[in-house]
This record gives C-alpha cells, sequence and structure tokens, in this order.
C-alpha cells in the first residue's frame, strides 16, 4: 500500500517521474492504458491552453474575473481521472482540468467566469457540485454526499478539492472528521499550490506536511508531487479502490505551484520572488508528461504542435458563443437549484424581479 510506503511524517512523498519525464521506480508506475494516458495529456494540454487563452480574454475586458491553474494540470486530472463516471466530483474553484476531465462542457466553464450563472448548470450526466468560493464549505457537502452514499448502499465514490490555504478552516476537520467517524467513501485532495492568495504555505501551520493533518482524525495519508500525473494518479486510484470497498476517506496532498497570479485581481509579483516562479517552471507537469510519453513513442512534437492549434480554435470558438450567449433569464438564476423553488427563494425572486421591474424593493 502506497500509504504504508510513503508516511508523510517520515518525510516521504510519492513522485514516480523526475523533472525530465523518467520514471524513478518501475514499481511505482500504475497501470494505465495507452489510450487513457493519452487523453489524460489531451486533457492538461486543453487546461493550459484554456487558461492562458482564458487569462487573455479577461485583460482584453472580455471576461468578468478568472482563476488560473497553470502549473496544476497534473493535480488536477491525476486525480480525476483515477475515478469513475458513476463517482462524483465536488470542487473549490481551482479545479479546470478536473472539470473538464469529468465531462463539463468548456463553454459552460466560461460562462460561469463570464457571470453568467446558468454556466454551473452543467449536463445531468456529469456529476460535479458547482463551483465553490467559499473556502473549504464544500467539503462538509462532499460528506454528506458519503453519507448518503452510504445509507443508500451503493459503491459511489466523492472526489473533493480543496488548497493549502482551506485546511486553516474549521470546515476541513469537522469534514474530516465526519469523514472517519462515518467512514464515508470520500477522497479530499488539496492541491498545495503553496499559496492563499498572497499567504504561504508555512503560514497556515507548523506542521511539517498537509498530508499529516489525516494523522489526528484516524484516516490514512499521503503526499505526492502534485506535478507528476503518474504520482498522482496512483495515490488517487488507491484511495478510490479503498473507499469504493468500504473502507473510508483518504486525504492526499498535492505538493505543485501556482504558476500565475490567485485570480485576475493578483499581482504575485509583490509577495514572491520570479526567481522561485522560474525553479517551478522546470517543474512543469506537462511538458515531464509529454517527454514520458515521447519516450513511450506514444506521442511527438509534431502531434503536440498540431493538438494545441486545434485546442486554440476550439476554445476560441466555445468564447465566442458564450459571447453571443446574452443574458440568462432571472428566473433560471432562482429555478436551477432545486427541483422546487423553497419558500425563500420564491420571496427572493419576487423581490429582485420588482427591483428589476420597478427599481424598488
Ligand atoms: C470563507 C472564505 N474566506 C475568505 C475567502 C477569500 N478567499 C478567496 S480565495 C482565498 C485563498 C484560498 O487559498 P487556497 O485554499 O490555498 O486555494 P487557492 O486559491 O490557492 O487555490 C481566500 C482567503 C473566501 N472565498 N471564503
Amino acid at each position: 500500500m502506497l500509504v504504508d510506503q510513503f508516511n508523510p511524517l517520515e518525510g516521504k512523498m510519492l513522485s514516480i517521474l523526475d523533472k525530465d519525464g523518467n520514471v524513478k521506480d518501475k514499481k511505482l508506475v500504475p497501470k494505465i492504458e495507452d489510450e487513457k494516458l493519452i487523453e489524460i495529456y489531451k486533457t492538461m494540454l486543453l487546461t493550459r491552453v484554456a487558461d492562458i487563452k482564458a487569462l487573455q480574454y479577461q485583460r482584453q475586458g472580455r471576461m468578468l474575473t478568472y482563476a488560473p491553474n497553470q502549473g496544476q494540470e497534473a493535480t488536477q486530472v491525476g486525480s480525476i481521472a483515477a475515478s469513475e463516471e458513476k463517482d462524483w466530483l465536488v470542487p473549490a474553484f481551482r479545479e479546470l482540468g478536473a472539470w473538464l476531465y469529468k465531462g463539463v462542457p468548456l463553454e459552460q466553464i466560461f460562462l460561469y467566469w463570464y457571470g453568467n450563472e446558468s454556466g454551473s448548470d452543467f449536463p445531468e450526466n456529469v456529476k460535479m457540485l458547482p463551483i465553490s468560493v467559499p473556502i473549504a464549505s464544500q467539503l462538509n457537502h462532499a460528506v454528506g454526499i458519503g453519507m448518503a452514499t452510504n445509507i443508500k448502499g451503493e459503491d459511489e465514490v466523492t472526489l473533493a478539492y480543496v488548497g493549502d490555504g482551506g485546511t486553516s478552516q474549521g470546515e476541513f476537520s469537522e469534514a474530516l472528521n465526519f469523514a472517519g467517524v462515518f467512514n464515508t467513501p470520500t477522497v479530499f485532495i488539496i492541491s498545495n499550490n503553496q499559496f492563499a492568495i498572497s499567504v504561504p504555505r508555512k503560514f497556515q501551520t507548523k506542521a511539517k506536511t498537509l498530508a499529516q493533518k489525516s494523522i489526528g482524525f484516524g484516516i490514512p495519508g499521503i503526499q505526492v508531487d502534485g506535478n507528476d500525473v503518474l504520482a498522482v494518479y496512483a495515490a488517487t486510484k488507491e484511495a478510490v479502490d479503498r473507499a469504493r470497498k468500504g473502507e473510508g476517506p483518504t486525504l492526499i496532498e498535492t505538493v505543485t505551484y501556482r504558476l500565475g497570479p490567485h485570480t485576475t485581481s493578483d499581482d504575485p509579483k509583490i509577495y514572491r520572488e520570479d526567481v522561485e516562479v522560474e525553479e517551478w517552471k522546470e517543474k512543469d507537469p506537462l511538458i515531464r508528461f509529454r517527454k514520458y510519453l515521447i519516450d513511450k513513442n506514444l506521442w511527438d512534437e509534431e502531434k503536440d504542435e498540431k493538438q494545441k492549434e486545434e485546442f486554440e480554435n476550439i476554445v476560441n470558438s466555445n468564447f465566442k458563443k458564450v459571447e453571443e450567449s446574452g443574458k440568462i433569464s432571472l428566473e433560471k438564476i432562482f429555478k436551477y437549484n432545486y427541483e422546487e423553488m423553497t419558500p425563500e427563494l420564491i420571496e427572493q425572486y419576487e423581490e429582485y424581479k420588482n427591483y428589476i421591474e420597478k427599481g424598488v424593493k
């Protein structure tokens, strides 16, 4: 078991690919079919392309706001790829790669950041909760889903994401405690990108790792190289399998780095040195995985260029559709969350409708 082999208290971190895409220890390489390896890589590449474009749209004044993902693609795609279609994805707000792999249409993700509420109205078959901006609040929802799964006797697993800053929120502790006590099939993924806006990881806790926080809740925990997609996949697959067998939750800390700003209203140059960013660029998860695939004769540079171009066109046409989509109806904003609107929602809807129509409260 990886969780036994890599005890975070002993300072051990699971890492399979080095920064040049070489395998460090063949025994650790997870079994993944070639087709799936390519799907994982393509999703990481699409994430990168969409991310860069989204930042440009925002800078051109065409998008409301945006939370960039550059550098975190292995954490996002490697983890979700280890789950199945029937499993749940409970996100924070910086998991573009996971959303795309899960099947959320890019157009909808752009709609969300464009400020259009219907961006959260996912297709029925995509089992993902809406993006959660209140830090760590989503973790209790994830555990609730797990409790329901247990009651219903189903074998669905929930993957729940949170940032390093989110681990200091009360909800983080509450969720992990409940998950342990009720043995829920929940895999918690801490995307440790080293920052909570401008606050560095060292100000979140005196603990050496975030993974070791699992110990106090009596659940397994593991720290992995979050820029190594194979390591993220291997740790998540083991945790997902354990959860599906009824053996409860796991906490995974992926050690990664946010290469871009926190959001489009942030300037990271104020609180971190360029040299640190350059060091992390050397560990880029995409370059590393691409080298691995090229060595396996599954990919080549020419294919890569063509794929990138194709994705750029796809991203542009999706964003164009968003810009042309017009306004969302007020009713839809209030109606999509519940099968029937709650009395509070009806009241809020009426009040707001009145305000829009007559300009009075
Ligand atoms: C409950 C709550 N408090 C404060 C904020 C403001 N806020 C937005 S993002 C953020 C930092 C989150 O850091 P982290 O959890 O590490 O995730 P990251 O942004 O690095 O992905 C804060 C404090 C919020 N959204 N919700």
